[in-house]
C-alpha cells in the first residue's frame, strides 16, 4: 500500500520544552544565543502540538493521510541523554501513537531529528564515538515501548544537513564551524544509525530506515573544472551519507585531501550498512556547482539555478529534479537500492492569510502537483517507491530563518495557536480520496 503522509519534527513544532522533565537540546540553546535565529525566534512554543497534538491528529484525518512521520525528541526521553527513560517523556508520545492507530494512520517515527541532548553535547556531541553507542540505547527504549504500534522507523534525519549546518558552517545547532574537520560527525551519525537499527530490530521495529537528503547536482558548464566540481559536491552531499549505508563503503575523498577519515575503526562500516528496509530521500531541488573562482577550502561553490520559479527561501521549482534523482539512485546502486520513500517534499510560500480568513496557496498546489507527477514518472520508469511524505503539516519553527518560511499545509498563527487548512489542504484531501497511488504530472 502506498503511503500517503505529513512529516513533521519534534523541535519544529512541540513546544512545552522543559514539560514533563525534557531536558535542553543543542537547539534549545542555540535558539536562545544572540543572532543566531531570525528575529530571535525560538521552538520554546513553536506550535504548541505538545499540548494541541489532538487537533493535529485531526487535521490529519481530515486530510485523509495513511501515514504520519514525527520525530521523537531524544531529551523528553533521556533529558541527560543517558540513564533511565522519562516515563513522561515516554508518555507523550505513547499518547500520540494511539491516537494516530486509533484513525488508522501509521506512525512513522524519526529517532533523530536533530534535537541532541545538551547533556551529550557538552560530552562532544557527534564528534565524540560515544554518542553513537547513546543513540543506539535511545532506540532500545523507545522501540521497547512503541514498536508495537509503530512499524516503520527512521534512525537518523539528514545526517548531511546536519554535519554540514550544525557542525561545518555553524548556520545550525550547535554552531560549530569545523569545514572539513567535521566529517567525524557524519562518520559517528553513520554509526549511531548502524547501531541503532540494531537495537530497533531486537526491540521489535518491523522497518528500519534512515532519511538522507538527496540533491541532483548540475555542473554550471561542461568545462572539466565544473563537472570536477560537480562530482566533489554530489559525493559529499550525497554519496557520503549514500554509500555507506547501501554498499558499505565511502566514495573515494581523496581527491578532496581527505586520504583517511582517521575516525573509521575496523568493523564500523559493516556496522553502518545494516539491511535496510527502505531508503528515506527529502528532496526540495537540483544544485547546480561550479569549480570556486578562486583560492576556496571546498572544491565546489553553489552558483544557484535560474530559470525556474523560487519559494519564499529563494529556492528553484523544478519538480523532475525528483524523478531525476529517484531514477539515478536506481541506476547507482541498482538492487542495493532498497524501497524508497519520500520522506520529505515541500515548499515554503508567504501564505499569509486573507481578510476572510482563507490561505490561497495556489503555488504550494502546483509544486505538490509536479512533485508527486514526478514520483509517478520515477514510478513508471522502475523506481520503487512506497510513500510521499508532504513537509509539512504545519506552519513550523524552520530552523535559523524561525517563523518566517511556512511550509504546512495547515496555516498557524503563533500568536493565537489557531490552525487554518490552507487551499492545498482541501486540494490535497481531494487528491488522495480519488488516487491511491501518485498520479501523472
Ligand atoms: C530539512 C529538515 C526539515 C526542514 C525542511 C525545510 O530537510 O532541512 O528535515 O526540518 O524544516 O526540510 O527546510
Amino acid at each position: 500500500m502506498f503511503l500517503w503522509g505529513t512529516a513533521t519534527a519534534s523541535y519544529q513544532i512541540e513546544g512545552a520544552v522543559t514539560a514533563g522533565g525534557r531536558g535542553p537540546s543543542v537547539w534549545d540553546t542555540f535558539a536562545h544565543e544572540p543572532g543566531r535565529v531570525r528575529d530571535g525566534h525560538t521552538g520554546d512554543v513553536a506550535c504548541d502540538h505538545y499540548h494541541r497534538w489532538q487537533e493535529d491528529v485531526e487535521l490529519m484525518d481530515g486530510l485523509g493521510v495513511g501515514s504520519y512521520r514525527f520525530s521523537i525528541a531524544w531529551p523528553r526521553i533521556q533529558p541527560d541523554g543517558v540513564g533511565a527513560p522519562s516515563q513522561e517523556g515516554l508518555d507523550f508520545y505513547d499518547r500520540l501513537v494511539d491516537g494516530l492507530c486509533a484513525r488508522g494512520i501509521v506512525p512513522a517515527a524519526t529517532l533523530f531529528h536533530w534535537d541532541l541532548p545538551q547533556a551529550l553535547q557538552d560530552r562532544g556531541g557527534w564528534m565524540a564515538r560515544d554518542t553513537a553507542a547513546r543513540l543506539a540505547d535511545y532506540a532500545a527504549i523507545v522501540a521497547e515501548r512503541l514498536a508495537d504500534r509503530v512499524p516503520l522507523w527512521i534512525t537518523l534525519n539528514e545526517p548531511f544537513v546536519h554535519m554540514a549546518l550544525g557542525h561545518a558552517f555553524g548556520a545550525h545547532a550547535p554552531g560549530q564551524a569545523l569545514m572539513l574537520d567535521a566529517l567525524p560527525v557524519g562518520h559517528h551519525q553513520l554509526l549511531g544509525h548502524g547501531l541503532a537499527a540494531q537495537a530497533l530490530r531486537a526491540h521489535g521495529a518491523e522497518r528500519v530506515l534512515i532519511t538522507n537528503n538527496c540533491t541532483p547536482v548540475w555542473a554550471a558548464s561542461e568545462s572539466d573544472q565544473d563537472v570536477r566540481a560537480a562530482e566533489a559536491y554530489d559525493t559529499v552531499h550525497n554519496r557520503l551519507f549514500n554509500d555507506p549505508v547501501l554498499l558499505g563503503k565511502y566514495p573515494d575523498l581523496s581527491a578532496y585531501g581527505v586520504t583517511n577519515l582517521d575516525v573509521v575503526q575496523d568493523g564500523d562500516l559493516s556496522i553502518i550498512a545494516q539491511p535496510l528496509d527502505g531508503l528515506g530521500v527529502n528532496y526540495y531541488n537540483p544544485t547546480r556547482v561550479a569549480a570556486p573562482a578562486g583560492p576556496a577550502e571546498l572544491p565546489f561553490e553553489d552558483v544557484g539555478i535560474t530559470g525556474h520559479p523560487t519559494t519564499s527561501f529563494g529556492w528553484p521549482v523544478v519538480p523532475d529534479g525528483l524523478r531525476e534523482l529517484l531514477t539515478s539512485l536506481r541506476a547507482r546502486y541498482g538492487d542495493a537500492l532498497p524501497p524508497v520513500y519520500v520522506t520529505e517534499n515541500g515548499c515554503s510560500q508567504p501564505d499569509d492569510l486573507a481578510a476572510d480568513g482563507t490561505v490561497d496557496d495556489q503555488d504550494r498546489i502546483t509544486y505538490l502537483d509536479g512533485h508527486i507527477g514526478a514520483v509517478r514518472a520515477a514510478m513508471d520508469q522502475g523506481v520503487d517507491v512506497r510513500g510521499y511524505y508532504v513537509w509539512s503539516l504545519l506552519d513550523n519553527f524552520e530552523w535559523a530563518e524561525g517563523y518566517t518560511q511556512r511550509f504546512g499545509l495547515v496555516h498557524v498563527d503563533f500568536a493565537t495557536q489557531e490552525r487554518t487548512p490552507k487551499a492545498s489542504y482541501h486540494w490535497l484531501r481531494d487528491r488522495l480520496a480519488a488516487h491511491p497511488e501518485p498520479w501523472p504530472a
